[in-house]
């Protein structure tokens, strides 16, 4: 399947994988790419060295384009966007802040950028700014969240903007991708449907978790501290909600988030570490080569758009 965007970033299927903390790693990213769409290093709060390492790495496992997402909380962003220019990464995403200071550095180097807003206002200022793209974000996606849904957000987005939207939250497989179009979108961003990647070097027992997820299992913790995160529901998440009313402080709440994403996420404690997911988690059913996920989703939404074509629910 291709639409335009697919032409901006050298891609095969209008299919991107999310920039994941720790788990955005050259393994996964050069299986997405390789399998025609486009991977995602995501720098998390890693140093730049990590950085370095996992796009060198991914250029030795795939010749295909890919893209690093810069966190924008991160201590490190500043040395991470020096790496990329370095290194000559042709897409950057980004995401948890405004990256409008940073926008023009990167676009004089020729890099495409592509902001991850979950705003209509922050999509448009990001636009006047030169984005070449825009990442329209509903709060079904796992980790950081806005406060839109992404049925209501692509569409307001598609109409603010002119350049192409990208949709991501909530989206798992081809009805997704078709939904996601209808609204106006020209390609999806998937994080948690990755996870369950054969080539994501999550631990087990987080995908364990996620394949034996429901629709529910996911909670949405720090809304206090001004930072709204969604994670699987576990102990840490009942702890951090307990601390919320308790009363703690912004301090005293990020000293407890410390390490816990690596924890739960690579180390495997379940319990005790953030498993950060999104809504769609309940959808997922098997783990399998991200080639075989990308090739299913475009299939099956083709198949959507044919059927709904035929039928005339469409064309009446
Ligand atoms: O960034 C995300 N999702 C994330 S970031 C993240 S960070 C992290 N946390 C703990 C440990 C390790 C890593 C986890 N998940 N999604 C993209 C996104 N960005 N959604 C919403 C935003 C956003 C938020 C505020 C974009 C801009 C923004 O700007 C505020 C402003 O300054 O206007």
């Amino acid at each position: 399947m291709r639409t335009a965007i697919c032409d901006l970033f050298g891609i095969e299927h209008p299919v991107i994988q999310g920039g994941m903390a720790w788990l955005g790693t050259a393994e996964l990213v050069s299986a997405v790419s390789n399998g025609g769409g486009l991977g995602i290093i995501g720098a998390g709060n890693a140093p730049s060295s990590w950085v370095r390492e996992q796009i060198r790495a991914a250029r030795e496992r795939t010749d295909k384009p890919f893209g690093v997402n810069i966190m924008l909380m991160s201590p490190f962003v500043e040395e991470v966007i020096e790496v990329i220019l370095e290194e000559g990464v042709p897409i950057v995403t980004t995401g948890g802040g405004n990256p409008g200071v940073y926008i023009s550095r990167l676009k004089q180097a020729g890099i495409k950028v592509i902001p991850v807003v979950s705003s209509v206002a922050l999509a448009k200022r990001l636009e006047r700014s030169g984005a070449d793209a825009i990442v329209a974000e509903g709060l079904e996606s796992g980790g950081h969240i806005g406060e839109t849904t992404t049925m209501a957000l692509v569409p307001q987005v598609v109409d603010s903007v002119a350049v192409p939207v990208v949709a991501a939250g909530g989206i798992g497989d081809g009805r997704g991708l078709a939904a996601a179009l209808s609204l106006g979108a020209q390609a999806v961003q998937l994080g948690t449907r990755f996870v369950c990647a054969e080539e994501c070097i999550a631990h087990a027992k987080f995908k364990e978790r996620l394949l034996q997820a429901r629709d529910r299992a996911t909670v949405v913790t720090g809304y206090s501290m001004g930072h709204p995160v969604r994670c699987l529901e576990n102990k840490m998440t009942r702890q951090f909600s307990a601390m919320e009313k308790a009363g703690a402080s912004v301090e005293e709440l990020e000293r407890f988030g410390e390490g816990k994403l690596q924890l739960g996420v690579l180390e495997g404690d379940v319990e005790g570490g953030s498993l950060m997911a999104g809504q769609i988690a309940g959808l997922i059913k098997e783990v399998k080569p991200a080639a075989a996920i990308i090739r299913e989703i475009v299939a099956e939404a083709e198949a959507i758009i044919a059927r709904l074509s035929y039928s005339g629910v469409i064309h009446g």
